[in-house]
């Protein structure tokens, strides 16, 4: 299919000793008999799909045989990762590597005359996230697995994942996601773990004894949850984890005397209603309107995860007021917030416990991250749509905030504002329970995801409630797995690394600093550049395939590819794109820096602003790719339907990493990290994690631009900043006119004119405050660019550096600090 991402053209560099003859014959032998009985077919009659069910089922084998050599004694404590979105991909290659089993499989398959590569092509992307959040999750459960922490990465198990995206004349167009189509070999189906969840009803009361009243929940509409669990293998095979998925069921599969009177369409009616809870995955990237959909997929995947856990503790120590000390429950976001009234509900009125112990549980279990700032980000449920869909958890958190309130009254902090603040009923517009509150008092530590947005969560959104404690808030800032984000997507640049710094560089990745010691040597030089020339005439096949475009891989690629949204300015780009455009039609005779601009990313359906922008970018594409004048200086690129496996044949091919958010605006990213450990410099602002990666590559590794979160605080109290700036800048003035005016959009002049109105009159995002700081920053790349060995330098500085961004670091802090968990 076009769109499939393309599976890696290399060998993969994990130098496990060429495999053994024996252990080819019989893993191809176990290939060949999955073929002959699982999928029921022959070497002649098998499909590239076919091949690959048939690897997946053999290696699934393997890491069940690492499961059971390691089962048996039951975990002190285990960690519960419960996330609305995990965003896998792809899961042949991360098996393969991590089972040592690249060389071995590749052998195999050959012996069957089938590539690896056009096998690992045809695995579809479980994407099961829209961007960030949901990868961060998938980074973690194999970091955690790497590590030997015991964990069970709990979510949805969607029908249909992120949608697919094309572009029809520049216009995003939207088309359902279909990667169960063909079954999943990796998956489990787990009908002995179901679960009944409940909606709506009523709740009744009974006096049980003196002053003891039992509440009892009576659902008006139950829906059955059941386990579908995937094996997740980590570094070596050393221990596999479960991401159990949780696929949504009626309890009725169809109304029988309906459908006998002649309904047919009616007796299953019911059971299209209560089964859409797993079908679709919301496409938003941090809002969501409220939707009821929304709601009952949280409290569908937090209360079977709940039920779950507490079985499973009940069964193994009895006393679930010990609970604290065997499970440490992580609640990703406010996604699955709704997890502290449910256990409460759970523990007093299914399991008997008193308040005050059932609230100790909660709160000595519990922990929350918060991955965002941005108001329209921060979940709200209205209290009518709660009271009436989740009945029994509304009277819960209408005591829980009762009890919160008396406490400040005893602190003397009742005064009204105060108390609004910290109050978990928001009454602005009408009441709405805010999620962030709810998880806020729930957990025992609260975490931002870097060193920036943890000191902003102290300072605005959390600050009264962070005054009441204050060292409930911790930062545990974001990683990656490199197994995924280094070993598989770049083999060259692995292969380099083992071959310079050692093997070890494969389980210790702090000995890439070693590589520091080779930055200005040319000879390692000319390799890392071999690397990246390599991956980049891969991109560039890529490039042609997809767009037609030609790009020359000489030129700097400059990529931003990321989720499109305002805050992360892509327009910033597009609009410096226009300006170099002009630029380079007035002189044309200067020694222009040539660069291929690449762009990926998905916009919200409902996002008008954000569509508008990736035709805009299209837009501009054409143009300038139809233009003599620019021609070998300036190509631009919108790739479509980016995804986890289209971003691992990008990274590795990038020059330049595109982070330039408004400053205090990106919580973290986690793409900064991928491409600066892949080798690409970064052009970003002083926001998230890119704070942190420039202490660590050094800030003469990387181009820093633009107002920092304070600057950004004290530019937004200026009146009509926005106009001030374009007055100041005839470029930004000039790139403005043009796009304003029709310049890239002839058929339909006045088709960008949102956009220059909205930064004209709103600019809510300063991208005019940045825009000439960026284009200075932008021509300090060409000039470094034109100094070879001082480039390659930096690069090779940046992948040496950028150790510390392993997500098992991350894991490390958070099973130390946070689950209180031992690590080997
Ligand atoms: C996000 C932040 O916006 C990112 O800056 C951060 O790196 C990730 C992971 O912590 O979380 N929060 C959020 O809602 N999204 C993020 O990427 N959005 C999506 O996942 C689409």
């Amino acid at each position: 299919a076009p769109d499939q991402a393309p599976a890696q053209p290399f060998a993969r560099a994990t130098p496990v000793t060429a495999p053994s003859s024996a252990a080819v014959a019989e893993l191809r032998e176990a290939i060949l008999a999955k073929l002959a009985y699982a999928i029921g077919k022959t070497p002649q009659t098998a499909r590239e799909r076919d091949w690959f069910a048939a690897t997946a089922l053999a290696l699934r084998d393997r890491i069940v045989d690492a499961c059971r050599a390691g089962a048996g004694q039951v975990p002190n404590k285990r960690v519960y990762y419960l996330s609305l979105e995990f965003l896998i991909g792809r899961l042949l290659s991360d098996a393969m590597n991590n089972l040592g089993l690249v060389e071995t499989t590749r052998a195999a398959l050959r012996d069957l005359g089938i590539e690896l590569d056009s096998v690992e092509g045809a695995e579809p992307d479980a994407a099961l996230g829209n961007g960030g959040l949901g990868r961060l999750a998938a980074c973690f459960i194999e970091s955690m697995a790497s590590l030997s922490i015991p964990a069970i990465g709990y979510g949805i198990r969607y029908d249909h994942g992120l949608f697919r995206q094309s572009l029809e004349d520049g216009w995003q167009k939207e088309a359902p996601e279909t990667w169960l189509a063909e079954g999943n070999p990796w998956e489990f189906v787990r009908p002995e773990a179901t679960y009944t969840i409940g909606f709506g009803g009523h709740v009744t009361m009974q006096s049980v004894s003196e002053g003891v009243i039992r509440r009892q929940w009576h659902p008006a509409e139950t829906v059955r949850a059941v386990a579908h669990d995937v094996p997740v293998v980590g570094w070596r095979g050393r221990h596999v984890n479960t991401l159990r998925l949780w696929k949504a069921e009626a309890e009725t599969p169809v109304e029988l005397a309906r459908f006998n009177g002649g309904d047919h369409v009616g007796a299953v009616a019911a059971r299209a209603r209560v089964e859409a809870i797993s079908r679709v995955l919301y496409p938003s990237d941090s809002s969501e309107a409220g939707q009821e959909l929304r709601l009952r997929q949280e409290y569908f995947f937090t209360s079977a995860s709940l039920q779950d856990l507490v079985r499973r503790h009940v069964g193994e120590r009895g006393d679930l007021r010990s609970l604290p000390d065997h499970a440490a429950i992580q609640l990703n976001d406010t996604h699955p917030a709704i997890a502290v009234p449910e256990l409460m509900r759970l523990l007093i009125d299914d399991h008997g416990l008193t308040w005050e112990d059932a609230w100790h549980v909660t709160t000595n279990t519990l922990g929350y991250t918060n991955h965002t700032l941005l108001p329209e980000a921060l979940e709200t449920w209205s209290v009518d749509l709660m009271e009436r869909v989740l009945p029994r958890h509304m009277q819960i958190i209408y005591l829980i905030n009762w009890m919160h309130l008396e406490e400040q009254g005893r602190h003397g902090r009742a005064n009204a504002a105060q108390l609004a603040s910290v109050s978990l009923i928001e009454e602005a517009n009408g009441k709405r329970v805010r999620m962030g509150h709810l998880a806020f008092l729930g957990a025992r530590r609260v975490n931002g995801v870097s060193a920036l947005h943890t000191d902003l969560m102290r300072s605005t959104v959390f600050k009264d409630l962070h005054a009441l404690d204050t060292d409930k808030i911790v930062n545990k800032t974001n990683g990656i797995t490199f197994r995924r984000w280094l070993h598989n997507c770049n083999p060259e640049l692995t292969r380099l690394a083992v071959e310079t710094v050692g093997e070890g560089v494969l389980d210790r990745p702090e000995l890439l600093t070693g590589l520091a010691d080779h930055a200005a040597d040319a000879g390692f030089q000319a390799r890392y550049r071999a690397m990246r020339r390599a991956r980049k005439e891969a991109l560039a096949k890529v490039v042609a395939e997809r767009t037609g475009i030609a790009v020359d891989p000489e030129s700097l690629f400059d990529v931003q590819i990321k989720r499109i949204h305002e805050y992360k300015r892509q327009l910033l780009n597009v609009i410096e794109t226009v300006a170099l455009y002009q630029a380079i039609k007035a002189e044309p005779n200067r020694d222009w820096t040539p660069r291929v601009k690449i762009f990926g990313g998905k916009a919200a359906p409902s996002y008008v602003q954000a569509k508008l922008i990736i035709k805009l970018a299209c837009d501009v594409a054409r143009v300038a790719n139809d233009d003599p004048d620019v021609a070998g200086r300036l190509k631009v690129v919108f790739l479509p339907n980016y995804s986890v496996s289209l971003a691992e044949a990008i990274i590795p091919a990038a020059d330049l990493s595109e982070q330039i958010s408004t400053a205090g605006m990106e919580a973290s990213g986690t793409g900064n990290m991928k491409l600066a450990l892949n080798g690409a410099l970064t052009i970003g602002t002083l926001d998230g994690a890119n704070i942190e990666i420039r202490d660590h590559v050094g800030p003469d590794n990387i181009f820093i631009f633009g107002l920092d979160a304070a600057g950004v605080q004290a530019r937004m109290d200026e009146p009509d900043y926005a106009k001030a700036a374009i007055a100041a800048s005839p470029r930004l003035a000039a790139a403005l006119d043009l796009i304003g005016s029709g310049g890239f959009s002839p058929d339909d002049p006045n088709r960008f004119r949102p956009i220059v109105d909205s930064l004209v009159h709103e600019d809510r995002y300063l991208l005019t405050a940045d825009f000439d700081d960026y284009w200075r920053a932008q021509r300090a790349v060409d000039a470094a660019w034109n100094d070879p060995a001082a480039w390659w330098r930096k690069a090779i500085l940046n992948t040496a550096r950028m150790a510390w961004f392993s997500s098992d670091r991350s894991m490390r802090e958070y099973a130390e600090e946070i689950w209180r968990v031992r690590v080997a």
